[in-house]
């Protein structure tokens, strides 16, 4: 089999990219290790960047977005009964959309779909090989049948497990990583969420976070114990430490119910660099990863697949081979920035345990300043609604 780009993955990044490319007439395959369903029950992200909104535009896959969609103009930050709201509007001039990866993904298999575009599942084995030739192929095996492709480029956008990034020889990657002390447990129920923009809170007892993904259906996640197993806590006893962790204004309206997903996140930062090997590019979390505080994995995936489709573009268009030589260097400059926003957001607003009481009196003075900053709200009102491409 023949095709221009090989894209591995099918998670968002690999279905935008391919989306992209075909609406610009260029051919892709990609190979995913897991069925459709799999890949569409992950409950992951619910804020997108108005850069991501643009891609799915652009992509022609917006519709449903924009008609089911929320935009939200700002976010509301709490510390104990304190709260306050970051103004997107005032401040960054954009507003954001909450919808659910899982329905961004669903969007995008179904434009795929609507277009016969080439997608393998159950996939394995995946071995990619001469990525520094002007000829990569890429080896893999389906129900016990080997097979190849052939193609010009390769996009890994195979997640944090994949095997893309291990392609990429030691000699010449570098990876830089820190891991948190704790996780979050997360839970969606069919519920009316608390508020209708989100609460970042910061608490004695731990973060806590209430998003949505629609006006019936709630997204809540508590800091938890990385030795935690979702079966430790029950629902009431994850309704009770939610309560806890807002303002009580914000409890005593939580609407709660039984929980139909509940699932516990580590939360890492890591960068690989570079982000490319002759005509192997990465995109996403097979590059790097976000702790969730700040809603940057899923957009951040989104800047990568701009900056590699607009190189390939100018490849195939115009025969310039400066967006692909330049692709690592441009989305590191990003992705760093991301890096930055989520770990300073992160550190903002968790328990540590080896926390000293200074630390404490820091994280409630940097929360004293960002409520009565506008400088340092337009900061953060610029990151969260995502820097400029
Ligand atoms: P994915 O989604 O992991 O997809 C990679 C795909 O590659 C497949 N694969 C392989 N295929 C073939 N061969 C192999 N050897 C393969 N190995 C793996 C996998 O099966 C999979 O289908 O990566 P991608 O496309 O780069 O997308 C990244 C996003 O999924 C991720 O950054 C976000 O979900 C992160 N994230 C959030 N991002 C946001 O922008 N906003 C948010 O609000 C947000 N919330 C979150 C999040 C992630 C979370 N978790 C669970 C990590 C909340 C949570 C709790
Ligand atoms: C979510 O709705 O899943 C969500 C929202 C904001 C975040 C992380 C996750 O920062």
């Amino acid at each position: 089999m023949k095709t221009q780009v090989i894209i591995i993955g099918g998670g968002p990044s690999g279905l935008l990219l391919s989306q992209l490319l075909h609406v610009r007439g260029i051919s892709s395959v990609v190979l995913e290790r897991k069925t459709k369903e799999y890949v569409l029950g992950r409950i992951r992200a619910g804020v997108l960047e108005q850069g991501l909104v643009g891609l799915m535009e652009e992509a022609g896959c917006a519709d449903r977005m924009h008609a089911e969609g929320f935009t939200h103009d700002g976010t509301l930050v709490s510390y104990g009964d304190e709260m306050f709201r970051i103004d997107f509007a005032k401040h960054a001039g954009k507003p954001v959309m909450v919808y659910g990866q899982t329905e961004v993904t669903r969007d995008l298999y179904e434009a795929r779909e609507a277009v016969g575009g080439a997608i393998e599942f159950n996939v394995e084995d995946v071995v990619i090989h001469d990525t520094k030739s002007d000829a990569p192929y890429v080896d893999y095996t389906v129900r016990g049948e080997k097979r190849r492709i052939e193609g010009d480029f390769v996009a890994g956008c195979d997640g944090f497990h994949g095997v893309s990034r291990q392609t990429i020889p030691l000699d010449v990657r570098r990876e830089y990583e820190k891991f948190y002390p704790f996780g979050w447990l997360g839970i969606l129920s069919e519920t009316p969420p608390v508020n209708h923009e989100l609460i970042y809170a910061n608490s004695e007892r731990g973060f806590a976070l209430c998003s949505m993904r629609n006006a019936q259906l709630s997204r809540y996640y508590i800091q938890c114990s990385l030795s935690d197993s979702p079966e430790d806590w029950t629902d009431e006893a994850f309704w009770q430490e939610l309560k806890r962790r807002i303002p009580k204004e914000q409890a005593d309206k939580l609407v709660t119910g039984p929980s139909i997903e509940k699932s516990i996140a580590p939360l890492r930062s890591f960068v690989t660099e570079p982000m490319s090997y002759g005509r192997l590019f990465l995109c996403g979390d097979a590059a790097h990863i976000v702790p969730p505080t700040g809603a940057k994995g899923l957009n951040t995936a989104a800047s990568d697949v701009n900056y590699l489709y607009n190189a390939l573009r100018d490849f195939y268009e115009n025969g310039s081979k400066d967006g692909i030589n330049g692709y690592s260097e441009k989305a590191l400059l990003r992705v760093w920035k991301a890096e930055r926003f989520s770990w300073w957001f992160s550190s903002l607003l968790h328990r540590y345990p080896d926390q000293s009481e200074f630390d404490l009196k820091m994280q409630i003075a940097e929360l004293e300043f960002l409520r009565s900053n506008e400088a340092a709200q337009k900061a953060m009102a610029e990151n969260y609604v995502g820097l400029p491409y």
